[in-house]
């Protein structure tokens, strides 16, 4: 059993922690998923039936996040201040694809659906970054190919990113801290229980209300991210879990 004040964290994160911050969660009422269908945006099949309609999508997102009122809000700052100032390591996995961890000065990070500020060549497999329009006209800047370039974001029936890294880190790890998610969406959605079989950790949720996988954690609080996060941080620092 690993020390409750200096033990590893393993954080998942979701849409909802991006909600406070101005941004589209994708399940709830106003949700990304309730205005597009899924299969036609965000699975591989949906591309190669319609590239121009998936770069569409990607595009206009893009733009969203690059808009001035899209900034870090207090919950990506309390787990940057966790990542700080706990004795243990703290790995935080993101299912979010937009950058507002990294602003927020999260450093130990993995986007495990992919990030909207990268890009992926198709024909070379370079990754880059990138922040401005995709098209079937892009050339990769890499191979100078044109029309291979796509979103670098797992889209459904795609191998998320830095599986076996995650495995690891959930077996050795004493807290796993799920924020902001709905438990919808594998293999994300079965951390807890990888938590809690491989390393018997302490489990907790934090999000606005129950998620499909509520009743798997020991420890849960509910109300919007920017309060019960720092909140629980500053718990977490006084006395461990
Ligand atoms: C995989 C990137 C094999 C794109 C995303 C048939 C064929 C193939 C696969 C499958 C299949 N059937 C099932 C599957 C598996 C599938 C899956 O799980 N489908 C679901 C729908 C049943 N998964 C996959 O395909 C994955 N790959 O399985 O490969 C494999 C298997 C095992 C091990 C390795 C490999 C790939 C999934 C990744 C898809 N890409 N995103 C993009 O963003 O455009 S997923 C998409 O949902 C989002 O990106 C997001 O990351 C993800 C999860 O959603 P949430 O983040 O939870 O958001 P949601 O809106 O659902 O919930 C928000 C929550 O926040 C709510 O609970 C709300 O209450 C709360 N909230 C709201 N406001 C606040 C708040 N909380 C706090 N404060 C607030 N203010």
């Amino acid at each position: 059993m690993q020390d409750r004040r200096s033990g590893n964290i393993v954080i998942l994160t979701g849409a909802g922690i991006s909600k406070e911050s101005g941004i589209d969660t994708f399940r709830d009422a106003d949700g990304l998923w309730n205005k597009v269908n899924i299969e036609d945006v965000a699975t591989p099949e949906g591309f190669a039936r319609n590239p121009a309609m998936v770069h569409d999508f990607y595009n206009e997102r893009r733009r969203g996040l690059l808009g001035d009122n899209i900034r870090p809000n207090a919950a990506h700052a309390a787990l940057a201040r966790l990542e700080a100032e706990w004795p243990g390591e703290v790995l935080l996995v993101t299912q979010n694809i937009d950058n507002l961890h990294e602003a927020g000065g999260s450093k130990n990070l993995i986007h495990m659906h992919g990030e909207m500020f990268k890009a992926r060549c198709e024909d070379c497999h370079a990754v880059h970054d990138w922040r401005e329009d995709l098209s079937l006209q892009t050339h990769c800047p890499a191979c100078e190919a044109p029309g291979g370039m796509r979103p670098h974001v797992v889209w459904f029936g795609e191998m998320p990113f830095d599986m076996d890294r995650i495995y690891a880190a959930l077996s050795q790890c004493g807290l796993f801290l799920s924020i902001g998610t709905s438990g919808n969406v594998y293999p994300a959605a079965g951390f807890v229980q990888e938590a809690i079989f491989s390393a018997r950790a302490h489990t907790v949720e934090l999000n606005l209300e129950p998620s499909e996988g509520a009743t798997l954690f020991a420890e849960t609080d509910y109300g919007p991210a920017t309060e019960i996060v720092p909140r629980y941080v500053d718990k977490l620092l006084a006395e461990g879990w």
